[in-house]
């Protein structure tokens, strides 16, 4: 089913569930060649969250700020190409959603093990805020903090599940939000247990 968060922020509860097996097996691919890692914000934090990308551009974070780049910089390599089946279900569910033509050229996966968290911020290193982003959960559940344009807005909490995608855009696209500590719990049968991944999909350049 469809849930509208707020405008231009839609839930497709468990729409990428049964992909979620092919989905799996290409990012297992990615990280067996680009490692996930824990990267330092500009004010010298490590982040719990651990990351990779793939694409023609991923998104990282050290010393010098937060920006996309075409090569990882830890390998000095071009990021993996984009999995087809992880484009084509970005586009499709953006269109779902009422985004026509979205070609994601990055996407950024994350690994929350249980315990980590992503505090409240917005994503801006975006070129055209005018694009989607496009986020699958796989794995653990996650509560989701949505906020609004403002850090100090209340945020309401959602619970984002296994196969969830939701499409962010409009007046959404730049709302704070977060997630909270990562707790255990069930998932279907082959799918991680010991952590969430999260793959969202944006256009960057
Ligand atoms: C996650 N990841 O669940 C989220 C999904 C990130 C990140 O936040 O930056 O890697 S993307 C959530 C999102 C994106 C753009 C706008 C809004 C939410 N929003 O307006 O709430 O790991
Ligand atoms: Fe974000």
């Amino acid at each position: 089913w469809t849930e509208t968060l707020a405008p231009q922020a839609t839930v497709l509860h468990g729409w990428a569930g049964d992909d979620a097996p092919a989905l799996m097996a290409a990012l297992q691919s990615i990280i067996a060649r680009v490692p996930l890692r824990h990267m330092v914000t500009p004010g010298g934090f490590v982040m719990s969250v651990a990351m990779s990308n793939c694409g023609r551009l991923g998104w990282v974070t050290d010393a010098s700020g937060y920006r996309y780049t075409s090569h990882d910089p830890l390998s000095g390599e071009p990021w993996p190409a984009m999995p087809e089946i992880f484009s084509q279900l970005a586009r499709r569910a953006a269109s779902e959603a009422g985004f026509a033509d979205f070609e994601p050229d990055a996407c950024l996966i994350n690994r929350y093990d249980v315990g980590t968290r992503m505090s409240l911020h917005q994503d801006r290193n975006e070129r055209d805020f005018r694009q989607p982003i496009v986020s699958v959960s796989l794995g653990l559940s996650a509560t989701f903090l949505f906020g609004g344009m403002a850090r100090r807005d209340k945020t309401r909490r959602v619970a984002l599940m296994h196969g969830d995608v939701v499409v962010w855009g409009g007046e959404s696209r730049l709302r704070f939000h977060g997630i909270l500590p990562l707790k255990k719990g069930a998932v279907p049968e082959g799918m991680p247990d010991d952590c969430r991944f999260n793959l969202t999909f944006r256009k960057a350049g």
